[in-house]
């Protein structure tokens, strides 16, 4: 069998973007085996259980394989083949019709990282709606608190390179599940915990990566304000802080006047954690350099959560962190990769300001929004059905008879079978793409590794053809893929400098022109952050904590006693791979303490109902007094494809 061996990357929603090796029979074109490349200094040759088993994903017999359009009523599955030329042409006929009547902004794209190839998530789609002067959609579903509490505090969202953790003497995993969602940092924590770091989880729950630590301290769900400030507090309290480093601390004094205000004692009553445990933590962050706070999105989906996350990097800038490699915060990496999006997007193209549409409200927009109502949704890379909150309301909205939906999919999931019209799309193993990371510092891009199945195209090709068959003669929409990538790379940042296409295809991976090699990127040691005066900022008062409305201590305490986190799932990825056997069998599985589960007379495997006022949830109840708080439900629902849809 005659084997050739073709790089990649892998395009999911993951801070690791794994470099790929897709071993590929050159008889038959199909892969024999996809491994992670020994030779990326982050990923470095290993791949999660859900992307090991890509290639059952790639070649499920599922996979939409030609254009379709609805034949039955709104849902109900029922669609004839049909060709792209008719596909494409009664999309532009339609998106006509409708900007004609009620206006161009009557048109929504919906779309989040299914992928997060440059050229398939924000490029080619970008210029088409901009340029239709559709909506806008205001991606705001996973990242948007924490990203803004980066921005407030540094003004910028660069974080802790994975090659210096080994330095770290103290690492604490701040809600995050380094295990589930992150797992190729874990190989040099473990190389830290070898030279004697210590490493410490905060998390409501007793996850996997929480059982493996020196210390897990379980905290009450969106109190980690109370909790960063009460270590802010014994730190100013004990004289612990890095006094020459505070010099880049903007607003120190009123940092200092809020942090008073929060002492262990009031901390430990909002937070559960105790006295004790809040004094000892502060003592050691403040005392360990280097420390190291690995931040994930946990932290900031919860009320105020954005400045949780402040106040969380504002103990690095506090304690002195940011000098020493292998300290710091690592939440995201994302702004070393500053690409040239206005050439791959072109704001300019669009006829005048058009509206902002959150995604989060989608069912709001769909059922509610007026002036004009949306009348058409185009969706790709994203499955709302199953991901957007309040369902309910997004399912009574996809369902409506006069809303004209196009969805760009891999397989039928609950969004496409609400569809007028689907179009098969390509995997990422089957397009080129630009990639960056939010987990570390490469930029990469990816060539097909195998050929698309069936007709399926990559969102790029789609959006040309319905530039061109709606008419729109711009020549950035006769742009080829290397096209875009070199007008990605084309970038004043020096983050960019000397990195191109051709080294990209030589290389697969190219480190960021950071001014310093591997492990050794240390941009704040100086203070010299990217704001106004070149100092961090801590938020002062706007630090005030305030428990969670819905939380036991919030405004709405008593309504319902118990609060719900959705964590991820280990096996799936948001929706995606919701249509495996492993993973559906998992779904829907509400995990709550014996004692919770007494009390309300709910025994172990019970079939339940979970609801507070905005919904409902069926699930199946599991017992479990070592992974959980009394008071805190677990949840995983992946209602990913038709066979689970309703499920939440
Ligand atoms: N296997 C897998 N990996 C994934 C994903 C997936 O679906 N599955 N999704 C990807 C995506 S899109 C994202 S955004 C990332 C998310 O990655 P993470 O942020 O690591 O994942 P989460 O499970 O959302 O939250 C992390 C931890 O925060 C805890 N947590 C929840 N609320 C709080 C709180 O109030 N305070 C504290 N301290 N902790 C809290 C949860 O119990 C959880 O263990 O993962 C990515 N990787
Ligand atoms: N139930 C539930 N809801 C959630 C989450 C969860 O874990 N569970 N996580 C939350 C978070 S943190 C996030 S970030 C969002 C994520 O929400 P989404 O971004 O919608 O993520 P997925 O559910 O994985 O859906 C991505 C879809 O994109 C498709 N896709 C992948 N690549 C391509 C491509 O190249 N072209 C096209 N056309 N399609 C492609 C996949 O087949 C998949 O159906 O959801 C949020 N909501
Ligand atoms: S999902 Fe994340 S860890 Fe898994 S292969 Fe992709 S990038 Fe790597
Ligand atoms: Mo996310």
């Amino acid at each position: 069998m005659p084997l050739e061996t073709v790089h990649s990357v892998c395009a999911l929603d993951c801070p690791d973007a794994c470099s790929l090796l897709v071993q590929v029979d050159t008889n038959t074109d199909r892969a024999t085996r996809l491994r992670g490349n020994p030779d990326h200094p982050v990923t470095r040759g290993f791949l999660c259980g859900k992307v090991a088993r890509y290639l059952d994903r790639e070649y499920h017999p599922d996979r939409l394989l030609y254009p379709l359009a609805r034949s039955g009523p709104k849902g109900s599955g029922a669609f004839r083949r049909i060709s792209w030329d008719e596909a494409i042409s009664t999309i532009a006929m339609r998106l006509k019709d409708v900007a004609r009547e009620f206006g161009p902004e009557s048109i929504l794209p919906y779309s989040y990282a299914g992928t997060m190839g440059m050229l398939n998530g924000s490029g080619m789609d970008r210029r088409f709606f901009h340029r239709l002067g559709a909506s806008r959609l205001d991606r705001t579903i996973c990242s948007s608190a924490g990203g803004a509490a980066l921005m407030a505090a540094m003004n910028t969202r660069l974080g802790t390179e994975p090659e210096q953790f080994p330095q770290s003497r103290l690492i604490v995993a701040w809600g995050a599940n380094i295990l589930t969602t992150n797992v190729h940092l874990w190989p040099f924590i473990v190389e830290a915990r070898r030279n004697g770091a210590r490493f410490v989880v905060i998390d409501p729950i007793r996850t996997r990566t929480a059982s493996l630590a020196d210390e897990h301290i379980p905290i009450n769900p969106g109190s980690d304000l109370a909790l960063a400030l009460a270590l802010a507090h014994v730190v100013f309290r004990d004289g612990l802080e890095d006094r020459d480093y505070c010099q880049h601390i903007n607003d120190l004094a009123e940092y200092r006047e809020v942090a008073a205000g929060m002492p262990p004692a009031r901390a430990s009553e909002l937070t559960g954690v105790p006295v004790e445990t809040i004094e000892a933590l502060a003592r050691s962050i403040a005392t360990t350099k280097p420390t190291v706070l690995r931040v994930n999105y946990g932290v900031q989906r919860s009320d105020r959560g954005g400045r949780a996350v402040q106040a969380i990097v504002s103990l690095a800038a506090l304690t002195g962190q940011f000098r020493h490699l292998g300290g710091g915060v690592n939440l995201s990496t994302s702004a070393g990769f500053a690409f040239n999006r206005t050439a791959l997007a072109r704001p300019d193209l669009q006829p005048g300001p058009t509206r902002l549409i959150n995604m989060t409200q989608l069912g709001h927009a769909l059922t509610a929004l007026d002036h004009p109502p949306v009348k058409a949704l185009v969706n790709y890379n994203s499955n709302p059905a199953a991901i957007a909150p309040d369902q309910a309301l997004v399912h009574r909205g996809l369902e409506r008879e006069d809303l004209f939906t196009v969805v760009l999919e891999q397989f039928m999931t609950d969004t496409a079978l609400r569809a007028d019209i689907v179009l098969p799309a390509t995997t990422f193993l089957e397009h080129t793409d630009l990639y960056l990371s939010y987990g570390h510092y490469y930029v990469q891009m990816a060539r097909p590794a195998l050929p698309a199945p069936g007709e399926a195209k990559s969102n790029v090709e789609v959006f040309r053809l319905l530039a061109r068959a709606m008419g729109f003669t711009d020549s950035c929409f006769d742009d080829t893929d290397d096209d875009m990538i070199r007008q990605a790379l084309d970038s004043p940042s020096p983050y960019l400098e000397g990195i191109t296409l051709e080294r990209l295809e030589a290389e697969h991976f190219v480190r960021l022109n950071l001014g310093a090699p591997s492990g050794e990127f240390l941009p704040f040691a100086q203070g010299q952050f990217p704001t106004t005066h070149g100092q961090f900022i801590t938020g002062g008062k706007a630090l005030r904590y305030e428990p969670p409305v819905e939380s036991r201590f919030g405004a709405g305490k008593g309504r319902y006693p118990l609060e719900l986190i959705s964590w991820k799932n280990h096996d799936s990825m948001n929706s995606t791979f919701g249509n495996r056997d492993d993973v559906d069998a998992d779904t829907a599985i509400v995990i709550l303490h014996p004692d919770d589960a007494a009390s309300r007379s709910i025994a172990d495997n019970a079939r339940i109902r979970l609801f507070n006022d905005r919904g409902s949830l069926s699930a199946v109840a599991r017992h479990d007094a070592k992974h959980q708080q009394p008071g805190v439900e677990r949840a995983t629902t992946q209602t990913g494809t038709t066979r689970t849809q309703g499920s939440k």
